[in-house]
């Protein structure tokens, strides 16, 4: 089967493509944006963006919706994680988070499939802390401030397949699986 992803950011499309071809899913980069409302749940986010994607795109397709939720900040980035990249960046974060001892932090992923007339939504998360500094140079956005609970290195330090054993966007992508797997799509 073939699934349209439709994303701005070719690191999601990269790991996402890569769990998805073991399974024998065929996934095709659509690359655009869409409207992303201010809420409190990544999940609303996709679901009012899928409103507008239902009359703009033909076929199957997957969104996701991401953020990196920090606990001594009351959850921030969260819901503003690809704003708070662009604008302040991993250094800015770090800098808000000078001199905490407390660093607890976790990833959400929510996927949303469309499928004929269907939404159906997928969450995974990945708990672990923010780094003292950025580590390494792979993956994307967070990663290098990220180290995911029970690891030494950050995400930023491992090679896809190793961020893709473990990471929120990973687990999800487990869950459309079943999903499929289930609904006899696989
Ligand atoms: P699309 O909406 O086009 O898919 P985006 O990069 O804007 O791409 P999000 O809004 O979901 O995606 O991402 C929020 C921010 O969190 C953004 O700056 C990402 O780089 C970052 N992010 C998302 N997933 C991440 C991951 O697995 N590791 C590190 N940073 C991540």
């Amino acid at each position: 089967m073939t699934i349209q992803f439709i994303t701005t950011n070719a690191g999601k499309f990269a790991e996402v493509s890569e769990k998805l071809a073991a399974a024998s899913v065929k996934l095709v980069h659509l690359d655009r944006g869409y409207p992303e409302i201010q809420t409190d749940r990544l999940e609303k986010v996709l679901k009012y963006a899928a409103t507008g994607l239902d009359d703009e795109v033909k076929g199957d397709y997957l969104i996701d919706d991401s953020g990196l939720f920090i606990e001594a900040l009351g959850s921030f980035p969260g819901v503003y994680s690809a704003f708070v990249q662009k604008k302040l960046g991993n250094r800015g974060i770090l800098k808000l988070m000078a001199g905490e001892r407390y660093r607890a932090a976790f990833f959400e992923t929510v996927l949303l499939l469309r499928q004929g007339e269907e939404h159906e939504v997928f969450h995974g998360d990945c708990a672990g802390t923010i780094a003292e500094s950025e580590r390494g140079r792979n993956g994307f956005g967070y990663d290098p401030i990220f180290q995911p609970q029970g690891e030494t290195r950050t995400f930023g330090e491992m090679s896809l397949q190793e961020k893709n054993a473990i990471s929120h966007r990973a687990r999800a992508v487990d869950v459309l699986l079943t999903h499929l797997s289930a609904t006899k799509e696989l």
